[in-house]
């Protein structure tokens, strides 16, 4: 009886605890300074990569659909990427620019690309037996690259996830609870082994999921690592934007380039050929889309994370390889209309972009057909001088309307030019301006 009522207590007791613990908000919140220092850096590598790249169809979403999940579920006793170098991964996302790289240590299948003591299904029960992410964490370090890492919150491999496939009803035998603290035991080896600088959540958008549980992740994290950065795809609610419903640091657009936003903090995500893991043939963008993509995003004051699917052998494909170090290269000349800019003050379109620091407008053209660029005028700035970055001074003038500056015949790239238009005081504050049409 002392026992039954013991029970009885302690079990309004849990009840109750677990009632006022459900966090419905967030207490603690990334820095302002620490998420300015994430979008100084504008331009970071995707990897998507597991077992999957010895089928080349999609990361997660092929299993089941494309390949029986069974056979999914072995692929990884094949899995021996013996040309895997994470010193030559770094170097390839240096060259081309980029500034930190997300890897999914974690996708839709629930294989591990670390050694996690939770779940046997991880790199370590490979025939490769190496610690990717740890490697990866090792070579950033050296190289000054900081690691970021994509964990989804749904799995459809655990039976403690309550859906096995992609959009089908959750089943009675998965369990939440169990399933949370799995996810925090995973995390916490992340954070505490690798000390990832940001953490790519995803998978939020199935039932199972709740933004309770998001900011209980949320919390916990941040306790972890007050400095952690964390997307939005933690809470629920579209990815594009920041909602009342979203959980997280900053929106994360997908395979588009977000609208401008002077307000808070974004990225999008796009691949540089049409799927996210390594697909043989898979249609690549040209150089001229790539430097598209990255500009466009800079100038809505975004950053770019751009996707790369490693092979099955380890090795990223050469050609995609050559087109970020193309990338890299239109980086080298006019990075510093890229890197620690904020977008505007011209909204961009198909034609223009423009990025803005201190003093500084810089106009990125992409197409002009005319001899002339005119842009509408900035009213209460003067503007000083205008020059191509790296190349030649530009006759301008002013007038209250517009800022007209004269085009040479040819223009020094034919992916991108960029003007630097010195002002006679700060650009930042100025309010977003309409380019006209041409
Ligand atoms: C998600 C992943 O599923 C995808 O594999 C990749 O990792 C990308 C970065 O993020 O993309 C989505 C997100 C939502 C849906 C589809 C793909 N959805 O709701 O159908």
């Amino acid at each position: 009886m002392k026992y039954l009522i013991l029970t009885f207590f302690s079990a309004l007791f849990i009840q109750f605890s677990v009632a006022q613990n459900t966090p419905t908000l967030v207490p603690y919140k990334t820095e302002k300074k620490v998420l300015d220092g994430f979008m100084d850096k504008r331009f970071g590598m995707f990897i998507h990569w597991g077992p999957v790249s010895l089928r080349g169809t999609e990361i997660g979403w092929s299993r089941t659909s494309v390949i029986p999940k069974a056979e999914y579920d072995e692929l990884y006793h094949d899995f021996n990427p013996a040309l895997f170098d994470a010193d030559v991964w770094v170097k390839t996302a240096k060259q081309a620019g980029m500034k930190y790289i997300t890897i999914t240590a974690k996708h839709h299948d629930g294989f591990c690309l670390w050694p996690t003591k939770f779940t046997s299904y991880n790199i370590m029960n490979t025939p490769f037996k190496k610690d990717v992410v740890g490697a990866l964490a090792k070579a950033c370090n050296k190289y000054g690259i900081k690691l970021c890492i994509y964990y989804t919150v749904l799995d459809w491999y655990d039976t403690r996830y309550p859906i096995r496939v992609s959009d089908s009803k959750p089943e009675t035998t998965g369990n939440m609870v169990e399933f949370v603290q799995f996810m925090k035991n995973q995390l916490n080896e992340l954070v505490t082994n690798y000390h990832p600088y940001m953490l790519w959540f995803d998978g939020n958008w199935e039932s199972p999921w709740t933004k309770d549980m998001g900011a209980d992740i949320y919390n916990y994290l941040k306790k972890l690592d007050k400095n952690v950065i964390i997307n939005n795809r933690l809470g629920k609610g579209t990815h594009k934007v920041m909602t009342n419903e979203t959980i997280g640091d900053y929106a994360t657009p997908e395979q588009e380039v977000g609208e401008i936003n002077m307000n808070y903090p974004w990225e999008s995500c796009i691949t540089i050929c049409n799927q996210w893991a390594w697909k043989p043939n898979d249609k690549m963008k040209s150089l001229n889309e790539c430097i598209q993509k990255l500009v466009s995003t800079a100038a809505g004051n975004g950053n770019l994370l751009f996707n790369v699917g490693p092979m099955m052998d380890g090795r990223m494909e050469l050609r995609q390889v050559n087109r970020l170090k193309q990338m890299g290269a239109w980086l080298n000349n006019y990075g510093e209309a890229i890197y620690g800019t904020k977008g505007g003050p011209y909204r961009p379109n198909s034609a223009y972009a423009a990025t803005r620091k201190g003093d500084k407008i810089y106009i990125h053209i992409f197409n002009a057909d005319h001899h002339q660029i005119s842009l509408p005028n900035i009213p209460n700035l003067k503007v000083l001088s205008a020059h191509f970055v790296k190349g030649a001074n530009l006759a301008f003038d002013q007038n209250s309307t517009n800022i007209n500056i004269q085009l040479p015949n040819q223009l020094p790239d034919e992916n991108c030019s960029v003007i630097e238009l010195k002002m006679n005081g700060n650009t930042e504050m100025i309010p977003l301006i309409e380019f006209q049409k041409k």
